[in-house]
């Protein structure tokens, strides 16, 4: 039996959400549009099987095609990063993160990274996470001024800290990082060097973001961002003994048996971005981000650090409104059928759950086939939808208009 005649509310449900993504413009910069071929991997019979173990060392019969289509996503992810191991079993970022934590420190060691409020990421010593709960965490700054990474701020707080551990890589920041300059202040103080590259593996992959190696001692991603895969975590490394203590920190350390079928489709979408399209698609992807910044520039509202290099933006409200909040914001862009998340500024002086800023990022729009040209009616939108928070009638027309837009670009096969 089918989902329909199996389940008519759940495949209703999920007709729903497939019309609500064709009809709307998705801007959440963490976010993407996945292939046909990765939804078919990750909606496979692989998810059947426990293969807990590794490669042609499992602790259950019968897994043989799971070795191949296992070892096959790790060659390719090697491929794709430049780099010589790769750990394709963590079921998310946070878990690559846990992962790599427990591979590179004791509980109980000190470590450094940006914290949440100006842009980190909650796995990265967010004080209810457990990076937090079993780690030390402190963190270092933004130059207030240029709202960039601090590096006089890095190297202090290394200096008086000592950590085991630099973490760089952010959920939240718009420009490039220097991953070579974080590696001289970590061998100042000799500590290990984590990215976590889960905004930009994709742009990375594709040259268009500086790559972590030879840097860093140990790299994270997700798989689903800008690099278009299924839900997932990943782990690399170019040193033997650090890719061992990963895959023991990965399984049986924190996690039990694999999503096979999420691997397998984490191979599809890897084999993808090893083809030339995927370059012309990054390297897309920055340009609709600069285009987007500029149009919103125009409308006067202030781009943290003054712009992007990436992929996404933080739009800082208050130059163009000071009453505006970022959730006020959010929710008038969903009413007007554009996605978007509210995010703090940095030193935001509004919560969490208000914040003074929204992100915005292009990967998912340019898998529609959005290019520069369009980034002036997507800005015109935003600003429109922004502009008439408090109008209901406003906000359902541009719903219509972003819908007839959107409907141009059809989504990926
Ligand atoms: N939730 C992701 C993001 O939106 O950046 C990070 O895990």
């Amino acid at each position: 039996m089918n989902l329909q005649q199996t389940d008519p509310q759940i495949a209703e449900l999920i007709a729903l959400e497939a019309k609500r993504q064709e009809s709307t413009l998705e801007l959440i910069a963490s976010e993407n549009h996945v292939s046909r071929a990765v939804l078919a991997a990750a909606g496979s019979c692989l998810t059947n099987k426990y293969a807990e173990g590794y490669p042609n060392a499992r602790y259950y019969q019968a897994c043989g095609y799971y070795d191949q289509v296992e070892t096959l996503a790790i060659e390719r992810a090697k491929q794709l990063f430049n780099c010589k191991f790769a750990n394709v079993q963590a079921h998310s970022g946070a878990n690559a993160n846990l992962a790599a934590f427990m591979a590179l420190m004791q509980p109980g060691d000190p470590f450094i990274s940006l914290n949440l409020a100006s842009g980190g990421h909650l796995s990265h010593g967010m004080k209810l996470n457990t990076s937090a709960i079993f780690y030390k965490a402190a963190h270092y700054e933004l130059d207030p001024k240029t709202e960039t990474i601090d590096f006089n701020s890095v190297r202090a707080k290394a200096k008086e800290l000592k950590p085991k551990m630099i973490l760089c890589g952010y959920s939240a920041y718009p420009r490039m990082i220097d991953f070579a300059k974080f590696r001289e202040i970590a061998d100042e103080v000799g500590a290990f060097l984590l990215a976590d590259i889960a905004h930009i593996a994709g742009l990375v992959s594709a040259g268009v973001h500086p790559s972590p190696f030879p840097h860093c001692h140990v790299v994270t991603t997700t798989t689903h961002k800008t690099l278009r895969g299924p839900r997932g975590g990943l782990i690399l490394t170019n040193d033997e003994h650090l890719a061992k203590a990963v895959n023991r920190s990965v399984f049986p350390g924190s996690q039990g048996g694999p999503l096979m079928h999420i691997i397998a489709a984490k191979a599809v979408a890897f084999h993808e971005a090893l083809q030339p399209a995927f370059k012309t698609y990054a390297q897309q992807i920055v340009k609709n981000a600069s285009a987007l910044a500029a149009a919103l520039t125009q409308r006067g509202y202030r781009l943290t650090s003054g712009g992007t290099d990436t992929h996404l933006m933080l739009v800082d409200l208050r130059a163009k409104s000071e009453s505006l909040t970022g959730a006020d914001a959010a929710n008038a862009l969903e009413a007007a059928g554009i996605i978007a998340n509210k995010n703090g500024v940095p030193n935001d002086p509004r919560p969490p759950k208000f914040t003074s800023g929204v992100r915005l990022g292009t990967p998912a729009i340019t898998t529609r086939g959005l290019k520069e040209s369009d980034m002036e009616t997507v800005a015109n939108f935003i600003d429109r939808a922004m502009m008439n928070k408090d109008n209901p009638d406003a906000l359902a027309a541009i719903r219509g208009e972003v819908a007839a837009f959107a409907a141009k670009f059809p989504m990926p096969h």
